[in-house]
């Protein structure tokens, strides 16, 4: 038998997020506690989209309701207990979810420091023929814990402290910046624990996939009709479209080239959502090394007018992005 590697000093999200924090002398672990509530919720959802075909089909024991009422929908499920998770950290002052119209401001005496935003379950619409969803959050600091305002959330995306995704795909991936460079950890599901896998993940220079809705492509503008074919003249960049940005947005990070979802003539700012999907995204790609861009400017520099605001967006790979940017500059 060929010898097997074991490692045994593992290093689990939580330990790798302490390590990061201690470096900062002010530090008092509410950042790590907060972390780790989020973490929670990550592992539900993923656990209720594994067995999300089986409860359709046979209700699984202990979700079978007695009243006969509908299954809660998955997407309402995952953000209950992200909001619960959420205010019981005691880390945390505002809430912004997709699921909810309006932001959640916590209790004053459940309130911390930080204000996430987030989207417990992107791509739901993936979930019935089993292909990839995932979590996206953004994390910013309140101002003035007592005196929390709206105006907490509405920053841009520069201004962020954190950001991260969690892929319900083929394995359970939870990507994360804290800041500095972007770290990639697997959940172990025999442990129950994300391990570090992905240290400092850098996207590719440059890219050979092009990702986007084409069915949209009637209503494009010039630029990004010609987003897929090099300016090189090479050949065209191949498709890859899940149609779930965690999963198209991961992809992107490991392989490198670009993904979309440019304004058209129909959708004048596109359709994601800027604070819980475009900023954390957009986030992550800069710390990669990639860029993002709406089409007019850097994406992070956006300043939402509201929680549920959308926006065009354009990110992946440096070389080409900059190369959409020549494209719109040459447009103006
Ligand atoms: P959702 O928040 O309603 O799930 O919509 C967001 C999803 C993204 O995951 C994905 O990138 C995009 O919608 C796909 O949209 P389309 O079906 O228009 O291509
Ligand atoms: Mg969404």
């Amino acid at each position: 038998h060929a010898a097997v590697a074991h490692r045994t000093d593992l290093m689990t999200i939580t330990r790798h997020v302490l390590n990061e924090q201690s470096k900062h002398p002010e530090s008092r672990g509410d950042f790590t506690i907060l972390l780790s509530h989020i973490v929670l919720g990550c592992k539900f959802v993923c656990s209720a989209v594994n067995k999300a075909g089986l409860a359709k089909l046979i209700g699984l024991a202990g979700e079978t309701n007695v009243q006969g009422e509908e299954q809660k929908k998955l997407d309402v499920l995952s953000n209950e207990v992200f909001i619960k998770a959420l205010i019981s950290s005691g880390r945390t002052c505002i809430l912004v979810s997709e699921e909810d119209e309006e932001a959640s401001f916590v209790e004053p005496t459940n309130r911390g420091r930080y204000c996430v935003v987030f989207d417990p379950l992107d791509g739901s619409s993936n979930i019935d023929c089993a292909v990839a969803v995932g979590t996206i959050f953004g994390i910013y600091m309140v101002k003035d814990k007592d005196k929390p305002t709206l105006d907490d959330v509405l920053q841009p995306g520069k201004n962020l402290l954190a950001a991260g995704y969690c892929l319900y795909g083929s394995s359970c991936m939870l990507v994360l910046s804290t800041g500095n460079g972007v770290n990639g950890f697997t959940l172990d599901p025999a442990l129950g624990e994300f391990l570090l896998t992905h240290l400092d993940i850098k996207i590719p220079k440059k890219g050979k996939i092009y990702s986007v809705n084409e069915g949209n492509a009637i209503n494009w503008d010039e630029s990004t009709a010609k987003c897929k074919f090099p300016k090189d003249g090479s050949s065209p960049k191949s498709l890859r479209y899940v149609g779930s940005m965690v999963a198209d947005v991961h992809r992107t990070l490991l392989y490198g080239g670009i993904f979309m979802y440019p304004a058209d003539k129909k959708s004048p700012n596109g359709k994601l959502r800027v604070l819980y999907e475009v900023f954390p995204m957009s986030y992550l790609m800069e710390k990669a090394g990639g860029q993002a861009f709406t089409g007019k400017q850097r994406a992070l520099d956006l300043v939402p007018e509201n929680i549920h605001d959308r926006s065009s967006i354009f990110l992946g790979s440096y070389d080409d992005i900059e190369e959409i940017k020549a494209l719109y500059a040459a447009a103006e």
